[in-house]
């Protein structure tokens, strides 16, 4: 069976990441990392060099290019995809310009507004994922109807103003951003309606990995102790067709995504 869902292995070159902040504070255990995770079976490397965990406070641009960079340049030395988890286009342009495939905006576009400009002129594929603001203040706007709906239709309200700025709209792929402006309840609504989103047509991105609403599950497990629970829904994900899932674990994710599509395959 040709695999349907990817693993996008999770580097964050960062002090601060809420799970795996201070792991990898330089480029050469960034390097290791990401090598290691793409023999586990990551498909794609998301490298980035600024969290957005709730109440993050932004970087400026030069440490942010300082630590993604260099990881960037030698993770496509090696021949692998990257994925350059940032919001800058000046960090975006940068790490294309060395070879990454990938940009992952968490604010789809609308935290910088040069992004969707470059991103339309560069060909690479987008990762626009639903936002409403940045992370110092995103958990105090998680007002929604229906928040799937509402996910939905602001996701589709991004996309038009990333089509009208002349990006390629196959090179389009949404997440509904779990953790992001959501409260814990929100999270499981959007896995929940995970359908609803592979239906728009565009290939469909899941970071689910460690957050908090699966700690709050777990009554209060740290992080590092969340992985199982993280391969409950990477499997989940999978039977829902989602293209990849953003882990920071990847080996039993790899495993956990072939189920899910062995799953999915047997339903049909
Ligand atoms: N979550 C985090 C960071 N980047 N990018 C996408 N596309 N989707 C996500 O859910 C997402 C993301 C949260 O921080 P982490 O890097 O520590 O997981």
């Amino acid at each position: 069976m040709t695999p349907v869902t990817l693993v996008m292995g999770v580097v964050n070159v960062t002090a601060d990441s809420f799970s795996d902040g201070g792991h990898h504070p330089d480029a050469e255990s960034a390097i290791r990392h990401a090598l290691r995770l793409a023999g586990q079976g990551a498909a794609v490397i998301d490298v980035g060099g600024e969290s957005t965990r709730p109440g993050a406070g932004r970087i400026d641009e030069a440490t942010e290019m300082a630590r993604v960079l260099p990881v960037v340049e030698a993770l496509v030395a090696e021949g692998l995809t990257v994925s350059v988890d940032t919001m800058r286009a000046s960090t975006a342009r940068a790490a294309i310009g060395l070879g990454a495939a990938i940009i992952n905006d968490v604010s789809g576009g609308r935290a910088d507004e040069d992004m969707l400009g470059l991103v339309a002129g560069a060909g690479v594929d987008f990762v626009l994922m639903h936002w409403r603001a940045h992370s110092s203040t995103m958990q105090q706007e998680t007002d929604y109807v229906d928040v799937v709906g509402d996910v939905r239709s602001e996701l589709l309200g991004q996309l038009a103003v990333a089509r009208a700025a002349g990006v390629d709209p196959d090179r389009i792929i949404l997440d509904p951003g779990l953790g992001f402006s959501k409260t814990w309840a929100q999270n499981w609504e959007l896995l929940a309606g995970l359908d609803r989103f592979t239906a728009l047509g565009h290939r469909v991105l899941v970071g689910a990995s460690r957050k908090r609403f699966l700690g709050e599950l777990l009554d209060g497990r740290e992080p590092l102790g969340r992985d199982a629970a993280t391969t409950a829904v990477s499997t989940w994900c999978a039977l829902h067709g989602v293209w990849a899932v953003r882990t920071h674990e990847v080996a039993d994710q790899a495993d956990a995504v072939r189920v899910g599509e062995r799953l999915a395959a047997a339903m049909s």
